[in-house]
């Protein structure tokens, strides 16, 4: 049985790796931080009691700031397979924590590879990085692929320079095998909240259920290549079971500004949206509702700008170029983003109807911050 430690378990992309291990009958170990709230929501579904026998899927306190925490856990679970998903992966965020980002998302790379040195297991211990489109920044040549240079435009990419840069550096010195999966955004309903789809798809169910009356956005000409979560942790072990150690860009090749993706949203749910106005003065405003459960009279105004979502720098264009995953991989997305869209969106429609339910039945539905 293959054994494989998944940093960053409980986030989007741990949730979906972890079930995608354990159907391939995979031995998991996942690494928790300490937090003074349950954090494990997006994996509960996958929880097997310690206490019984056979059980295949196991959960460490650790952290990535930690190296004789990540050396010792690395020594107990002796992996075939690391997966490194673990960082503080909100761009905007890395503005205000820079210094932190830097820490766990570059130097809790090379912390990652030097517990596999230092124990010894170069020749056993593959390890995937979870590198980013972020890398590329600013526009340099479109699409982009594996041999388009970086220009990163934020505290988060600059870190994460840092631990594409020492991943290909420890399996150039030490023959290790070490991987980058530069993987361009991807989504699904378990998304974070505060990133911009999933702050859509939440808003867009909860405007049209009349619990929020309106969604404050920042820049809506931002393009990127969003794929689904799911395609994209079937490619990082795909990545992990070649004869070589290779990095690769996992994308769908399509590219679609933010403003289509809330009107994508809406329209989902029955609702047209047009904008109107010009830089900070845009407005999303309902033209249509062909769905008579909601509640939205025409003309009413839904999406504003709030300029406290602009980045200092931002990535205005990506678009992956996917061929040699798609060549060498044999990777091949199931999930167009209709698709993605649509899941995502009658997801939060669920979640948040039986908020609906209750409101109805009297009881005050606190505000989230976004
Ligand atoms: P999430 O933000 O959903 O998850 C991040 C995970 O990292 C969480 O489990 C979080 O724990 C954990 N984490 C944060 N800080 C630390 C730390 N100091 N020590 C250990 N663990 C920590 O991200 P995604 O699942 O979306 O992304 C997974 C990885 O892929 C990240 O590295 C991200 O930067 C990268 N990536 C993501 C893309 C995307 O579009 N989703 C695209 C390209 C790269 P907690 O739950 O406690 O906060
Ligand atoms: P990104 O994702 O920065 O690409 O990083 P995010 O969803 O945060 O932003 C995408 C684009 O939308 C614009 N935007 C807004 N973004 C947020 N979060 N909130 C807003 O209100 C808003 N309005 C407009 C942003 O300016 C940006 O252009 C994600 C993360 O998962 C990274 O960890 C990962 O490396 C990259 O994707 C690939």
């Amino acid at each position: 049985m293959k054994r494989a430690l998944v940093t960053g378990v409980t986030g989007q992309d741990g949730a979906y790796l972890v079930e995608l291990l354990l159907s391939k009958g995979y031995e998991v170990h996942g690494i928790k931080r300490r937090s003074s709230l349950i954090n494990t929501e997006r994996i509960d579904g996958l929880y097997q009691d310690p206490h019984e026998s056979q059980v295949r899927f196991v959960l460490h306190y650790g952290d990535l700031s930690d190296s004789t925490n990540l050396i010792r856990i690395v020594q107990q679970v002796q992996p075939d397979e690391i997966y490194n998903l673990g960082a503080m992966s909100h761009v905007k965020v890395s503005f205000d924590t820079p210094e932190y980002a830097a820490d766990v998302d570059g130097i809790g790379t090379l912390r990652l590879l030097e517990a596999i040195r230092i124990l010894g297991l170069e020749q056993k211990t593959r390890i995937y990085q979870a590198s980013t489109s972020e890398l590329y920044g600013l526009v340099q040549q479109v699409p982009q692929s594996e041999t388009t240079p970086f220009y990163p435009r934020s505290p988060y990419a600059v870190a994460k320079l840092y631990g594409y840069w020492i991943t290909v550096n420890y399996r150039e010195a030490y023959g290790m095998y070490a991987c980058n999966g530069i993987l361009f955004n991807h989504e699904s309903p378990l998304r974070g909240e505060t990133f911009v789809t999933r702050k859509i798809t939440r808003a867009a169910a909860r405007i049209a259920l009349g619990l929020q009356p309106k969604l404050y956005l920042g820049n809506l000409d931002a393009k990127r290549d969003w794929g689904h979560a799911k395609d994209y942790v079937e490619a990082m072990w795909r990545i992990l079971q070649q004869d070589e150690p290779e990095d690769f860009v996992i994308a769908t090749g399509v590219t679609t500004t933010v403003r289509e993706f809330v009107r994508l949203a809406f329209a989902e749910l029955g609702i047209t949206v047009e904008f109107n106005g010009e830089g900070i003065n845009e407005m999303g405003t309902v033209t249509a509702c062909a769905n008579p459960e909601f509640q939205l009279p025409v003309g009413t105004v839904i999406v504003q700008i709030d300029e406290r979502y602009f980045r200092p720098t931002e990535v205005e264009l990506l678009i992956g170029d996917p061929t040699k995953a798609k060549t060498k991989l044999g990777w091949e997305p199931q999930y167009d983003l209709q698709a993605l869209v649509q899941e995502m969106v009658q997801a939060d429609l669920k979640l948040f109807q039986r908020d609906a339910h209750l409101q109805a039945g009297g009881y005050a539905i606190p505000n989230a911050y976004e």
